[in-house]
């Protein structure tokens, strides 16, 4: 048998001898409250929040967000990053409830924090996890395996912890259900020593108010608030938890179909067009490259655009025509859908050339995009309006640049010092 490297209340660790960067983490039958004074078994409970970890962080994973889980192992386990845990809960809340309002007497439950409200405790059972400042964690000076947990770190798992809130709340959004709240825990990655979303995200790390209605809660609360704990009333608790590992599947799946259209004027133009494909790609945008002149064959760019006017998938057209683009403008007169010019510019006449695509008749609604990945961005962004997980990419990729560029400003100030 494998070696146990840690168990805690609720998970045991296992070390996996033939792959020394990856662990597992395996759920037990168990469920606590109030910190374990409180303590039933829920037979099929680990196999519910196996599920329900593995959705959601395969949810993550997909959208671009960097976490420890590697993959389902079995019913109640999963194969994750082998991680040295920084011993704080991140809390972030869209709506007042629970604690905050025993902290913060005079707050009505129910107020909406736009930005949203971040908090962190520290975790340490024996004195009921206080909360803590900035200031404290910093003043703690963690350093897990090798990395110092200064300012940089704090930023990014406060940073990490906003875009993760985000894309759980749009995609929770779409079956009706309000996220009302969350804590996450992050870990650092002994191999890489970056800091990863760990641990679980299962029903009892967030509140769920399916319709924002509070009577209708599907999570942990459920449990903690029962008077007496009967087996008739573990039965509740148990579908409620069954109700979310359901649900929670339906999160990976698309909501709205939708595709891209690239008409190009000739195909001395596919390289161009290959580039938005492959972004399109990227934000999992199914992407259509065709070829049309609006000058030298009208009837057949018209014949085109019917064609995908005819089978109700929403559609963003692209127009790539080089020197005069009357593509885009004839395309964006007549349809309803949207057009987007990125016309590939010459360095001879890019300056004149350009102008084919900006200055436009009354009544034409197009953009002009001139390069191919941020056309295929744009395309995203328009249906990142309805679907979810389009809009997850997004907001990961928003959230991965803006670390990127915090560690190379630290990287280079530390050269320079
Ligand atoms: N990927 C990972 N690599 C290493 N350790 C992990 C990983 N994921 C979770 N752990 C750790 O496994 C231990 C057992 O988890 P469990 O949640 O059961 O503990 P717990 O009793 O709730 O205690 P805690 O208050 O620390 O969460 C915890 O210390 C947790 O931080
Ligand atoms: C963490 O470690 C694993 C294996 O040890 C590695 O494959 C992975 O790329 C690392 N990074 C992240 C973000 O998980
Ligand atoms: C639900 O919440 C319990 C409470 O701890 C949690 O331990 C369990 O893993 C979760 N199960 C589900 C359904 O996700
Ligand atoms: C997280 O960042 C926000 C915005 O910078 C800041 O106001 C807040 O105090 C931070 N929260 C914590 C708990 O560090
Ligand atoms: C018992 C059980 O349902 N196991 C599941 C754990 O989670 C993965 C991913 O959702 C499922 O594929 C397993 O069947
Ligand atoms: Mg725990």
């Amino acid at each position: 048998a494998a070696a146990k490297l840690n168990e805690g209340k609720t998970k045991q660790i296992f070390e996996l001898p033939d792959q020394p960067g990856l662990v597992l983490v395996q759920s037990m039958d168990q469920i606590t409250a109030g910190n374990a004074v409180r303590k039933d078994q829920m037979e099929g409970k680990a196999a519910i929040a196996n599920r329900t970890t593995s959705s959601v962080f395969k949810l993550l994973q997909e959208s671009g967000i960097k976490t420890a889980f590697v993959k389902q192992h079995s019913d109640t386990a999963f194969v994750a990053a082998r991680c040295e845990m920084i011993p704080i809960e991140w809390v972030c809340r869209r709506v007042a409830t629970g604690s905050f309002l025993k902290r913060n007497p005079g707050v009505k439950e129910g107020y909406r924090f736009s930005p949203l409200k971040m908090e962190m405790f520290f975790k340490d059972d024996a004195n009921n996890d206080p909360q803590w400042s900035e200031e404290q964690l910093l003043a703690a000076k963690f350093s897990l395996a090798g990395l110092a947990i200064g300012q940089c770190e704090v930023d990014v798992m406060n940073r990490s912890t906003v875009a993760i809130f985000e894309i759980l709340e749009k995609s929770w959004a779409t079956q009706s259900c309000t996220l009302v709240d969350m804590k996450i825990e992050f870990g650092v990655n002994v191999t890489t020593q970056e800091i990863v979303l760990a641990d679980v995200i299962d029903n009892d790390s967030w509140r769920l108010w399916p319709a924002g209605d509070r009577s209708q809660q599907k999570d942990k609360q459920v449990y903690r608030d029962l008077k007496e704990v009967t087996p008739e009333a573990m039965q509740v608790v148990k579908r409620n938890f069954e109700w979310v590992s359901e649900r929670v599947k339906l999160l990976l799946e698309r909501q709205a179909s939708g595709r891209v259209v690239v008409l190009m004027g000739s195909t001395s133009d596919l390289a161009h067009c290959e580039k938005i494909r492959k972004a399109c790609t990227s934000y999992g945008i199914p992407c259509i490259l065709r070829v049309t002149s609006a000058h030298k064959g009208p009837d057949e760019t018209l014949r085109i655009k019917a064609e995908y006017e005819g089978d109700s998938v929403s559609t963003v057209f692209v127009a790539v025509a080089g020197r005069s683009n009357g593509l885009g403008p004839v395309m964006s007169g007549n349809t309803a859908y949207p057009v987007i010019n990125c016309p590939p510019l010459t360095p001879d006449w890019g300056a004149q050339d350009v102008w084919s695509s900006l200055r436009m008749p009354s009544g034409l609604g197009c953009s002009t995009i001139l390069s191919p990945e941020a056309a295929a961005q744009f395309a995203a962004q328009i249906f990142g309006l309805t679907d979810h997980l389009v809009w997850s990419r997004l907001r990961a990729s928003m959230l991965n640049t803006w670390v990127s560029l915090k560690l190379a400003d630290q990287k280079l100030q530390a050269c320079s010092l």
